[in-house]
């Protein structure tokens, strides 16, 4: 595969924690990899040393200590800016606890070598087993996460976006400031948005989900949900703006601000006036009236703002 216009590969593994993990991910590097930059982002245990006792067998890999912890995102980020001052054509992010399967890097890697895409990542829940694979509130957890971050990136063929397997060019390098990368866990719902921004075309690539090898998750979901949430509705308003006001105008952005201004006021008023009525006897009509006003009208403006984005982001398909 390096064959391939000559062009060069290089894979990004973060790493925390992971001393019993790291070895099955180097063992198992695809033969096509020219260049393995693992990221320690500064472990308490002795996950480094594992890396440096390795290190003679392969001469790829390049060992990189972050002297405070940064978050994934912040090693991901140091891995690209590498990837990028070594001008590697593509860029693979593998998991430093083996979650990311070494039998799926040829589909991961192929769109962007191919040079159809500047990002693709892996999606986990195309496979029909991943319902029965993924731990139950990871699974709904990440089809929430999923959804909103259709709105707020604007890429809506994308699904999974949890997934940390992912491969970028040389051009999605470039075009990307490394140092505003979001260093925790929404890192890849702030790249998406950014790449947006930048009119990337990103596709989903189906991989097979990998659990159950050991690996112990920095995750708790119920926590991360209601956090990245936010973090992902602020990623929407940044879009909006850098899309559709600063870079260019779309009126989408007045049917957006209409509709989150009317929807849920609508919304909720409605739900109290079903109250009433329910519980204690007649409502005025003009209420009813004014409800069911700001529910259509708010739901009209959104619906044709997602239209409306949908139809500009055709092309990144
Ligand atoms: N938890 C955690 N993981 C980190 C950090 N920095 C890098 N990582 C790596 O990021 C990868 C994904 O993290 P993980 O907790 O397994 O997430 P999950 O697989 O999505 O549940 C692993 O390879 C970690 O070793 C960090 O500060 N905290
Ligand atoms: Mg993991």
């Amino acid at each position: 595969m390096t064959m391939i216009n000559d062009q060069r590969i290089a894979v990004v593994v973060p790493c925390y924690n992971e001393s019993t993990q790291i070895l099955r991910v180097l063992q198992t590097m695809p033969a096509e990899v020219d260049r393995v930059y693992v990221i320690d982002d500064a472990s308490p245990d002795d996950t480094a040393a594992v890396v440096r006792a390795y290190q003679p067998c392969d001469p790829r890999i390049e060992l990189l200590v972050h002297p405070v912890n940064q978050g994934v995102g912040g090693a991901i980020a140091s891995g690209y800016k590498a990837a990028l001052a070594e001008r590697m054509d593509v860029t693979v992010v593998m998991a430093g606890d083996g979650q990311m399967d070494p039998t799926d890097f040829p589909a991961i890697v192929e769109p962007v070598l191919s040079g159809h895409y500047d990002y693709a990542k892996g999606n986990r829940l195309f496979s029909g087993e991943a319902w029965n694979m993924i731990p139950r509130v990871r699974y709904l957890g990440n089809a929430m996460l999923s959804l909103l971050t259709k709105i707020a990136s604007g890429y809506w063929h994308i699904a999974d976006s949890q997934s940390g397997y992912t491969a970028i060019s040389l051009h999605g390098l470039e075009a990307i400031n490394w140092d505003l990368m979001y260093k925790r866990y929404g890192q890849p719902n702030d790249l998406l948005v950014r790449l947006n921004i930048a009119d990337m075309r990103v596709t989903d690539v189906p991989i097979r989900p990998v659990y159950g090898i050991g690996e112990k998750s920095g995750i708790r979901p119920l926590r991360m949900i209601p956090q990245l949430s936010w973090l992902i509705f602020r990623l929407f308003f940044y879009r909006l703006l850098h899309k559709y006001v600063i870079q260019d105008f779309h009126p989408l952005v007045f049917f957006y601000a209409f509709g989150l201004t009317l929807f849920p006021p609508g919304f909720v008023f409605g739900i109290y006036l079903l109250g009433l009525r329910l519980f204690f006897g007649p409502i005025a009509g003009t209420s009813a009236m004014f409800a069911t006003l700001l529910t259509l009208m708010g739901l009209q403006f959104l619906l044709f703002a997602m239209l409306f984005d949908q139809e500009q982001n055709k092309h990144l398909k």
